[in-house]
């Protein structure tokens, strides 16, 4: 890909020594101790840069919808505890998660249904593909969301969700952490003692405080490391997407750019993940970068093609693709006529906060990758 292949373990520096009899008797010796020479794996344990298992996917709306319909005869939503179908990248089945350490699934949810409440020290996100009426309830609010709404759930509320339509379901994406959690050892799980919380009088309530754009009386109490604005509903978001084409250039690797945030802070919205809006202009083809973090996008309208590392990838609204840790991505809009738009949600708020975060242009091609897909 780069001139990182014509880095080799070869070099003076790196481990390099040869088995021998006397070696791989010592070698059995140490296992029975529990222990192992660092040299066995010193190249694999530290390489040159992030090696991910996960590899680029792109899942089809049109492939998965049928498939997340049929589970709702089949399974009772109080049987399965949330009638979700996961996505799961071939490099990452051990942990369930889709790319990196992100989890994500697609929920659906009858007419009149309601998921009982729980609460977990993983983080969770929506964004509704389909279907006005959903709603979920945390920490006592309600909340209630429609198609290509961004809704979070952050670690150790209680929460439960359901659908108030009465004659269609609702499908929207859940995002979570729960790979990243569970691999941190320091997941916790409790089902709500009354199995179903009582909302509080005033529905939408952190909207009305904090969807204004200026910060309400009060809001300097707000001490928790999420946000207390809970949801951010696609219009006012694709309006601000769209005032800010008018005023800016945007970035050149990702078009006019901007990030859901804790209007308290200014920084992402929950603690693990931060979560974005883009617009790509009519033909618009940004250039290519790569950074540490793994990123699950969404196509929220419109049409357009991704490469990523290397592979081309078309997507239309509803589609979902990945880009793995430190793999060369760039994206286009392949409509001349209109605005392309892509959410994505991401770990970046874990790598800035450990010190982890980097990121590189793609330094030929005038930006751009070779394909090796047409
Ligand atoms: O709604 O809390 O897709 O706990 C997976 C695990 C959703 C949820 C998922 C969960 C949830």
């Amino acid at each position: 890909m780069t001139s990182e292949n014509s880095y080799d373990d070869e070099r003076i520096g790196r481990a390099r020594v040869n088995d021998s009899p006397e070696l791989l008797a010592y070698y059995e010796e140490l296992a029975k101790h529990e222990a192992g020479a660092l040299w066995t794996v010193a190249n694999e344990i530290e390489p040159w840069y992030p090696q991910p298992k996960s590899v680029p996917v792109l899942w089809r709306y049109a492939d998965l919808r049928p498939l997340v319909r049929k589970a709702l005869p089949l399974v009772k939503a109080d049987d399965a505890g949330r009638r979700v179908v996961m996505l799961v990248n071939p490099g990452r089945r051990e942990l369930s998660a889709a790319v990196g350490l992100l989890y994500t699934g697609l929920q659906i949810m009858g007419p009149g249904e309601a998921m009982t409440a729980h609460r977990h020290q993983a983080s969770a996100l929506r964004f509704v593909h389909e279907g006005a009426g959903a709603w979920t309830v945390v920490d006592g609010q309600k909340l209630k969301v429609g198609p290509r709404d961004f809704a979070i759930t952050p670690n150790n509320t209680w929460h439960e969700h359901g659908n108030e339509a009465e004659d269609h379901p609702v499908i929207w994406q859940d995002g979570l952490d729960i790979p990243l959690v569970n691999t941190l050892d320091a997941n916790f799980y409790e089902v709500h003692p009354e199995l179903y919380q009582r909302p509080g009088p005033v529905t939408n309530s952190s909207l009305l405080s904090y969807g204004g754009n200026l910060l309400p009386y009060g809001a300097e109490k707000w001490t928790r490391p999420y946000s207390p604005l809970l949801g951010w509903p696609w219009e006012p978001s694709y309006h601000a997407l769209c005032q800010l084409a008018r005023a800016t250039e945007g970035s050149p690797y990702d078009g006019v750019i901007m990030e859901y945030t804790n209007p308290v802070t200014g920084g992402p919205v929950m603690p693990t993940m931060a979560a974005h809006l883009q617009l790509l202009r009519p033909g618009q083809a940004t250039r290519a970068h790569r950074h540490t973090g793994s990123v699950v996008y969404t196509a929220a309208k419109g049409r357009g093609v991704s490469v990523i590392a290397g592979q081309r990838f078309e997507w239309q609204q509803g589609d979902i693709f990945v880009v793995p840790s430190w793999a060369w991505h760039e994206h286009a809009n392949l409509d001349q006529g209109e605005d392309a738009c892509l959410f994505s949600f991401n770990d970046f708020p874990v790598m800035h906060s450990l010190g982890l975060y980097r990121e590189e242009p793609y330094p030929d091609h005038d930006g751009h990758q070779p394909t090796t897909n047409p």
